[in-house]
């Protein structure tokens, strides 16, 4: 059974929550956790490394130690100090500490007062009244977990794209050495490049006598085999994925393609189109009068309905299909357009590499540029910088533009945006910045005016340059908090400020749908990795996925200027535009 680092990473988290319930030593606690966040952005599996002898502890924040548990995780699937811990803490406890206010501190009260290990246990509790009994809970912390409880078990577990390409690479590879195998692809919400996928959907051509379809349910990740038939089989993975594979005819692949790909509104409206000129659009193909006229590729069934290829990211019924038939459909940016990345973490605040590793990773990808933006000072928790760290990180940039040639490091903050507005920046030094990323990090809650008027205010700062992660959201973590979308934008665009794409697998913010308002409203985009890691860069083809959905072409997107028009882009953005001077017009939409 092969172990993925995922698997590993999960490991190490569930040690680092047993050990937090358990009250261990803060520092052991971030050991594990760090080490679960190196395991899981690394680019190669550690199995491939154990296999060809790398050193481990060469990768950071990994000493011998946690070298040896990777070891004996790739080996036992589990490692000997997570059962110990398990044998006291049951597991179902974890679980528990993932409710939003519950730390490890109350899991563990609730543990030893109410002996609550599960969250069906939980809930019976808060209904009863017997949390707000508790030293330190009350009765409002008890209806947030009640309702957090009750949040919880109505939402279907979907997985975060970038995890699920970890399992599809992997099975896509293992499909493709089948005897006979011609075509894999996978459909659904993942090749739509949606933020989270429910199940996997893969098709495969084949000659007629290959064992794919066996094969297929004999891969050995497999936990459960849901059903198996000639040309239909579903199983589940041991990381839980759900993988519906389908055996098509050549002749059909790209209807039953187009089919599965989806989204369901999307094929509606499509099939509907369909019945209007008289054709039948099924998985099968597409027919008049029962002769099929296209179906073997997507652009024929598009063709067949006078239609230009759709790309798969805007087959949402969000008006693709409209565009489409006015050749209105905008040409989509790519990976290779960003040609740099304007939110970068260092070991100065809460990164984990040096200034000069960041911007040689960042070279090594072919970008030409990165911008500092490390934490401002009133983010304690992520160590924020005081005015004369960042004096000496402004210093150590100059010297280091010297001497790397082939990037350019430009100067920037990100600057927490304060409960009242106003921007946490060193005002003195504020004029020497390239850019200042303002940010909420704090203050979730606040009611909508509130929250919105905290973050229009600090769009008002003449050194305000982006917005970033514009909602707060964390993918299945925590709700966006309330605050009115329209009007941030609108106040971009007045403002001539930019709106940040946080390309972080777990943040995808800017949302889709608010990609698509601000490039209607002429906003520019940053499409920024946020890295805290060397790796952290190569999340950027997420963030490209999530705006490709929201429409967005090179043009409407910040980063994909050379370096002597982004100077020009972000000086633009200082101070707001004089009275009489026309807002920034739309950028020009590049059309296919
Ligand atoms: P997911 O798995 O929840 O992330 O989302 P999808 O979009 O992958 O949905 P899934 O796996 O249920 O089905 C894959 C595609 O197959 C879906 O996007 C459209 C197509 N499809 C499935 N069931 C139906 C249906 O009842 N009607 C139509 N028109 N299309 C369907
Ligand atoms: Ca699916
Ligand atoms: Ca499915
Ligand atoms: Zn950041």
């Amino acid at each position: 059974m092969p172990i993925h680092n995922a698997d590993i990473a999960d490991v190490f988290d569930e040690i680092a929550d047993c050990l937090e319930i358990d009250g261990a030593n803060p520092f052991r606690v971030r050991a594990y956790r760090n080490a679960a966040r190196t395991v899981r952005g690394l680019g190669v599996e550690l199995r491939d490394l154990v296999a060809q002898d790398d050193d481990l502890t060469r990768l950071p924040g990994i000493g011998k130690d946690l070298a040896a548990k990777i070891q004996e995780i790739l080996v036992r699937g589990t490692a000997q100090a997570l059962e110990k811990l398990r044998a006291r803490i049951p597991p179902t406890l974890t679980e528990i500490l993932k409710i939003p206010n519950l730390g490890p501190k109350r899991v563990r009260v609730l543990f030893q007062e109410l002996k609550i290990q599960t969250l069906e246990q939980l809930r019976e509790a808060a209904q009863k009244g017997d949390i707000r009994q508790l030293p330190g809970f009350g009765a409002q912390t008890e209806r947030h977990i009640l309702e957090a409880v009750e949040a919880r078990a109505t939402k279907a577990k979907r997985i975060k794209l970038a995890v699920a390409r970890s399992y599809v690479d992997s099975l896509i590879d293992y499909l493709k050495k089948v005897p006979g195998v011609e075509q894999v692809v996978a459909a659904g919400s993942y090749r739509r490049c949606q933020e989270t996928v429910g199940d996997l959907d893969i098709l495969v051509t084949a000659r007629q006598d290959s064992p794919v379809m066996a094969r297929f349910v004999q891969y050995d990740e497999v936990k459960e085999i849901l059903s198996q038939g000639r040309t239909r089989s579903s199983v589940v993975l041991v990381s839980g994925l759900q993988v519906d594979l389908r055996r098509v005819e050549q002749a059909s692949f790209g209807a039953a393609l187009q089919y599965f790909t989806g989204s369901q509104a999307h094929n509606i409206a499509i099939r509907r189109m369909g019945i209007q000129r008289g054709l039948k659009i099924n998985e099968y193909g597409v027919f008049r009068l029962d002769q099929r006229v296209a179906g073997a590729t997507e652009e024929s069934v598009y063709r067949a309905l006078g239609l230009p290829y759709i790309p798969p990211e805007l087959r949402e019924s969000r008006g693709e299909i409209e565009a489409a038939g006015r050749q209105g459909l905008p040409k989509l940016i790519e990976l290779s357009d960003i040609k740099g990345d304007l939110h970068v973490h260092t070991n100065a605040t809460d990164g984990r590499f040096a200034l000069k590793e960041m911007a040689l990773a960042a070279a090594d990808r072919g970008l030409q540029y990165i911008a500092i933006t490390d934490h401002s000072d009133q983010l304690k928790v992520a160590g924020g910088l005081t005015p004369s760290q960042l004096r000496r990180q402004l210093d150590e940039i100059d010297r280091l533009n010297e001497e790397l040639p082939g990037i350019t490091i430009l100067k920037g903050i990100e600057a927490e945006i304060l409960k009242d507005g106003r921007l946490d920046l060193p005002e003195k030094i504020a004029a020497e910045l390239d850019l200042v990323i303002g940010s909420v990090h704090s203050h979730f809650a606040l009611p909508l005016p509130k929250q919105t008027e905290r973050i229009l205010r600090a769009m008002d700062h003449p050194h305000f340059t982006i917005l970033a992660h514009p909602t707060g959201r964390l993918i299945d973590e925590r709700d966006p908090y309330a605050v009115d979308m329209g009007r941030i934008i609108a106040k971009a665009r007045e403002r001539g400020c930019y709106l940040e794409l946080n390309a972080s697998p777990k943040r995808l913010d800017l949302l889709d749908i608010y990609c698509q308002v601000a490039r209607e409203e002429g906003v520019r985009v940053a499409i920024n990795s946020d890295a805290h890691g060397i790796d952290d860069f190569d999340n950027l083809i997420y963030g490209v996925g999530q705006a490709r959905r929201g429409w967005l072409g090179r043009d409407d997107v910040l980063n994909t200027r050379d370096l002597a028009e982004l100077r020009r882009l972000l000086k633009d953005a200082l101070v707001p535009p004089a009275a009489g001077k026309t807002p920034l017009g739309k950028p020009s939409t590049q059309t296919v």
